[in-house]
């Protein structure tokens, strides 16, 4: 297992496009358990592979209280939003900032777990909101792309100050 480095925003290859795993072998079930541990270690509720720089359509979650439900998902594809939530996200990428976004309330995502298995996952809450976080991540956007031109422009502002301090 190893502790992988998470890219920063506004670092560009946060805006590449993942490509979907092909085979579903042992390097895939590797870079899950790295992922796993690296958010764990985070801590953060999820990870996309865009964050490790792998443009790979892989993320994983774990929201649940124990730290013990992992989930993984490879190719996944949201095939059904319903209503809609507001809460506040932050982002492994984006250290230190919380802004509220707008999500659907419940989704419904398909997708490949580390056996090759197809599966279906209904989520709402806390779960959805990650799920449709991660999902962002893997199509090159993060959580900040939902705010204002103002807001962004004032978070770019406050991490490159908080880059010089801490450089
Ligand atoms: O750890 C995380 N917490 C979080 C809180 C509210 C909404 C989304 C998230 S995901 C984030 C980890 C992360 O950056 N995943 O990409
Ligand atoms: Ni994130």
């Amino acid at each position: 297992m190893a502790l992988l480095p998470i890219l920063r925003f506004p670092d560009p290859r946060l805006k590449k496009i993942a490509a979907p795993v092909g085979e579903i072998d042992d390097s895939v079930r590797r870079l899950i358990a790295d992922m796993a541990e690296t958010m764990y270690e985070a801590p953060g509720i999820g990870l996309a592979a865009t964050q490790v720089d792998v443009h790979k359509q892989i993320v994983v979650i774990d929201v649940s209280e124990g730290r013990n439900e992992l989930l993984a998902l490879i190719n996944p594809r949201i095939d059904d939003l319903q209503g809609q939530q507001e809460g506040e996200e932050g982002c492994l990428s984006v250290p230190g900032i919380f802004e509220k976004v707008e999500r659907a309330e419940r989704v419904s995502v398909h997708f490949q777990d580390g056996d090759g298995q197809h599966q279906t996952l209904v989520a709402e809450g806390l779960l959805a909101v990650c799920i449709q976080h991660e999902l962002d991540h893997l199509n090159g956007k993060v959580f900040v792309d939902h705010l204002s031109q103002l807001k962004q422009t004032r978070i770019r502002n406050k991490l490159a100050k908080q880059a010089r301090v801490t450089a």
